[in-house]
């Protein structure tokens, strides 16, 4: 099955900016306890407005699924992803009030804004299907494997920060993106080479959006 070992010879292929996203600084000292409450601030209030974002993504995702996935579970596996997006949303709340993050001053800094255009470039609908589905594996996984490290034993993360990382490490997500690598794969078995080599364009842009996501921690 080609499809199937496609994404593992892309992250070989890529494997330096690959680490770079899933091993940032700013995640590594989180995993060593080392991080500090602004950079940490920072992040979330940007990773709101992100998260803001993905739901247009998510819902053009759903829609692409509805109309050409030859599979119906597909449908249901994102409708489940559009839910959690809902109590998401009221985590950063309540998040960000813990924190005297304000919400509503926050400006999305450059990378944010360069991330969101991105997005809203693979909600065209002349976006294939399957390049829209190995992009939305690709950003949940980042944050998969880079909170999932944050909770390995042998961390040092700060009691206070280990609900943020148990959101994205948790079990439960891990195997949800495990379900979208698998349906990324089936697609990419059926496609056009061309198809291929543009959803590989948009896993290596997603790895250099995230690298850039996780810099905007450090501040301007
Ligand atoms: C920047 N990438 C970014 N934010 C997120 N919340 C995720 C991925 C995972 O949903």
């Amino acid at each position: 099955r080609e499809g199937a070992r496609m994404i593992d010879t892309w992250i070989n292929t890529h494997r330096q900016m690959y680490d770079r996203a899933t091993r940032h600084p700013f995640v590594l000292s989180v995993r060593d306890g080392s991080v500090d409450s602004s950079s940490f601030k920072r992040w979330l209030g940007q990773d709101y407005i992100f998260v803001r974002q993905f739901v247009p993504f998510l819902a053009s995702l759903l829609l692409k699924a509805c109309r050409e996935s030859e599979d119906q579970s597909d449908v249901e596996v994102l409708l489940g992803g559009i839910a959690s997006l809902h109590d998401e949303l009221s985590w950063f709340k309540k998040e960000a009030s813990k924190w005297d993050v304000m919400l509503n001053a926050i400006t999305p800094q450059k990378a944010n804004q360069d991330y969101c255009r991105f997005l809203e470039s693979l909600m065209l609908p002349e976006v294939d299907y399957t390049v829209a589905i190995t992009a939305f594996w690709a950003i949940e996984s980042v944050y998969q494997k880079s909170f999932s490290s944050c909770l390995e034993a042998g961390s040092n993360t700060p009691a206070e920060l280990l609900e943020t990382c148990q959101r994205w490490g948790n079990d439960g997500f891990g195997q949800y993106c495990c379900v979208l690598r698998g349906i990324a794969e089936r697609r990419l078995e059926t496609v056009s080479k061309d198809v291929v080599m543009m959803a590989e364009g948009v896993f290596v842009r997603v790895l250099e959006s995230e690298i850039r996501f996780w810099d905007m921690s450090y501040g301007e």
